[in-house]
């Protein structure tokens, strides 16, 4: 039990005898060829029906059996069943799952939609669910990616789970079978494409050679439904390519980007398409040249084009650094930018946008950019890989979180705008859309680093199918694949994941002041001083009086007003604003009174003190379970929720008392600065260690840690 298997355990149950009665004798895989996502769908089913009941059941592919699980697409099964009466109605990557009649039917619109009937098959099945059923179901949208950040010498930016299993020392691994094993996870989500490399992308992704190994990966994706694509640096052409210019209208760019385009269909005639981050955080781009986004975007759209695949053109760029100036606010830019170039990017482009106008932080108010492109195609990007969440060391169950985005309703034109139903395509009726996350799984057995951390990925998958299902049920159907189906095991890790992300919030940087964490890189612990005085603008204004950031049009930066009119009003207005964002729209004293009726300074300490002690139950929480759950996989969780239960602590400790030494005023609990039983480790005889002043001071008590 080293979490290699992810959701996909298949674990042994007992076959009652209504299992008995429902389990089908045999499968009809309904397309013979080893690599395609029928046949595969026909293994899975195979394997799973043998590990979760122990039952034997024959593969054949060309002969319709009335009590067998039959899997194919509509068109074969038309071919080798017959007729169908009343053919579902299904879109692309589409399913229909009957298992009400006799046998069981998993047809898809298409072969990777026939895949994921079987893995929904089987989720029931390994949840011990025999119910009837006969449904259909459709994605919300053709696009459901996720991004992977990996560099081309194996290392992994901003991930917490080892090494790449994609590449090594600039080429592709020679071996890809964690690769394929990935695709299977995903495809078991629904997932289909993966970006491979970077969005900080090195040009030598696209030497020939490594085309070649692009293609060796897109090659074990494809069982799957899975598509491969690829992340690009603007300046290719120049770098690697050897021209004097990048410039997206050069004649030579365009035809460098053409060329190189058709190489790679050659190789991988399904590629999905390109993902770019143009003029961002020191990324080449098309404002070189003085030309547009959307000029540096069509360039590889067009090229594109004449094979289907797609631009995910990335809308995090941002300016507006000056710490000095109040009305610099980095959270306008991608509207700034994107915004006047609505209805100009060709139709195979997708304007990428992070949930909220900052970076990935434990609460943000919902992108504006979402209610301002009318006329181009959008998709959202979350993060499982918990950058600034704890980095797979916190439990932090990130679903609430997404949904808080997802759910929002813009209010354009005074019009239901919900999040979900813009990059869906559905409100301002696009063809185009969807999601992507960056997961950035790594060579580690529990491939992002932490077992529980996998619910985010599980989740991730299925909101992007269908944004409207519910956080919490999808949480326990992950929970019953992965751990099996004991209630108590269920009742704990529901609960302690659902209040996960409340805790974190608490104890990391609450009321919308953004996650308190060292800004400067490490994107990891406590350094509230990091969050004014940087170059990145993520600012809090705090100082000894007041803290905030006025972002409101009448006295601030102006932000308030990219929302459409009716939201604009809720944020201008401090009254309005809702305390959990009350310090992202507005500057106010320390001493400001909330809704709740405490002021911001009280909320502020009671919060962290809430916080880490909610965390701290985690453990206790878990504890409960010893005996339930593998000793390999309770061992592992057990020891990363001790280290959580002392850096919740930490985390605690370090903004209470940083806010108090800053304010000067007091906990009217008389908790800051208070703990007069706490042992400090510097005051012990040490042997072996050394006392060491920490830096930012407030990270250990009295400065002091020992090393
Ligand atoms: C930030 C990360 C940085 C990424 C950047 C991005 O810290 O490593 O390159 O986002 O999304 O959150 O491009």
């Amino acid at each position: 039990e080293n979490g290699l298997k992810g959701w996909l355990r298949y674990e042994s149950l007992p076959c009652s005898s209504q299992c008995r009665r429902n389990l089908p004798s045999g499968i009809v895989a309904l397309n013979a060829t080893e690599t395609s996502p029928v046949y595969v769908a026909g293994l899975e089913l195979q394997e799973g029906l043998k590990d979760i009941y122990g039952s034997h059941a024959q593969i054949t592919h060309s002969q319709c059996e009335t009590d067998s699980v039959v899997v194919g697409t509509i068109d074969q099964y038309r071919q080798t069943c017959g007729r169908m009466d009343e053919p579902p109605e299904l879109d692309e990557d589409g399913f229909w799952l009957s298992t009400s009649g006799q046998g069981v039917q998993i047809l898809g619109q298409n072969e990777r939609g026939a895949l994921y009937g079987a893995f929904e098959y089987l989720s029931m099945l390994a949840q011990g669910n025999f119910s009837e059923v006969a449904y259909s179901t459709n994605p919300s949208a053709p696009v459901r990616w996720v991004n992977q950040w990996d560099n081309m010498d194996g290392s992994i930016e901003r991930g917490y789970g080892g090494e790449s299993i994609f590449f090594k020392d600039g080429g592709i691994v020679n071996d890809l079978s964690r690769a394929a094993q990935y695709a299977r996870l995903l495809a078991s989500i629904r997932i289909n494409a993966v970006v491979v490399n970077n969005v900080n992308a090195n040009a030598t992704t696209l030497t020939p050679q490594n085309i070649e190994g692009l293609g060796r990966i897109a090659d074990v994706f494809r069982p799957y439904g899975v598509q491969l694509g690829i992340s690009l640096n603007f300046a290719t052409p120049q770098i690697l390519g050897g021209l004097s210019t990048y410039d997206p209208l050069n004649k030579c760019v365009i035809q460098w980007w053409t060329n190189v385009t058709a190489q790679i269909y050659k190789r991988v005639p399904d590629m999905a398409g390109y993902l770019v981050k143009a003029d961002s955080e020191g990324e080449p781009g098309p404002e070189t040249y003085n030309r547009t986004l959307a000029q540096g975007a069509n360039l590889f759209a067009k090229a594109l084009q004449p094979y289907g695949g797609i631009v995910m053109f990335r809308a995090f760029v941002y300016n507006q650094l000056n710490e000095s100036n109040w009305k610099a606010d980095r959270a306008k830019a991608a509207v700034d930018f994107f915004k006047p170039l609505d209805g100009k990017f060709e139709e195979n482009v997708i304007v990428q946008i992070k949930y909220g106008p900052i970076d990935f932080q434990v609460r943000e108010p919902t992108s504006p950019l979402f209610a301002n492109l009318f006329h181009t195609n959008t998709a959202l990007e979350v993060e499982v890989t918990q950058e600034y969440l704890g980095q797979q060391s916190h439990l932090l169950y990130l679903p609430p979180l997404w949904k808080t985005v997802m759910d929002f309703d813009l209010r354009v034109e005074r019009q239901p705008s919900v999040v979900r139903d813009i990059y869906t395509g559905k409100r301002f009726n696009r063809k185009l859309g969807g999601s992507a996350a960056v997961v950035n799984v790594g060579t580690n057995a529990t491939w992002l680093g932490s077992h529980l951390s996998m619910s985010n990925l599980y989740a991730y998958g299925r909101l992007a199918w269908d944004p409207t299902e519910d956080a919490q049920e999808i949480l326990e159907d992950w929970i019953r694949l992965t751990f099996g189906l004991d209630n108590k095991v269920l009742q704990t890790l529901t609960r302690m994941s659902m209040e996960s992300w409340p805790a974190y919030e608490n104890y990391s940087g609450n009321l919308g002041i953004q996650t308190l964490t060292d800004i400067l890189y490490t994107h990891y612990g406590p350094n509230p001083a990091s969050q004014d005085n940087n170059g990145w603008g993520q600012w809090t204004r705090a100082n000894h009086k007041t803290i905030g950031m006025d972002r409101t049009v009448s006295k601030g930066t102006g932000y308030t007003g990219q929302y459409p009119a009716e939201v604009a009003a809720i944020y201008e207005n401090l009254d309005t604003t809702p305390d959990n964002l009350v310090l992202w729209f507005h500057h106010v004293n320390y001493t400001h009174r909330l809704h709740s009726g405490k002021t911001v300074i009280q909320h502020f300490y009671d919060a962290h003190y809430e916080g880490a002690v909610t965390a701290q139950t985690f453990l206790t929480q878990w504890e409960s379970l010893e005996g339930k759950v593998d000793p390999e996989r309770y061992e592992d969780i057990r020891r990363r929720l001790d280290y959580q239960t002392g850096h919740s602590i930490v985390w605690r400790d370090a903004i209470v008392n940083f806010y108090h030494n800053l304010s000067r005023i007091p906990d009217e609990m008389k908790r800051v600065g208070n703990h007069a039983w706490r042992v400090e480790a510097e005051d012990m005889d040490l042997t072996g260690y050394e006392t060491y002043v920490v830096s930012p001071f407030e990270t250990a008590s009295g400065s002091m840690a020992i090393v």
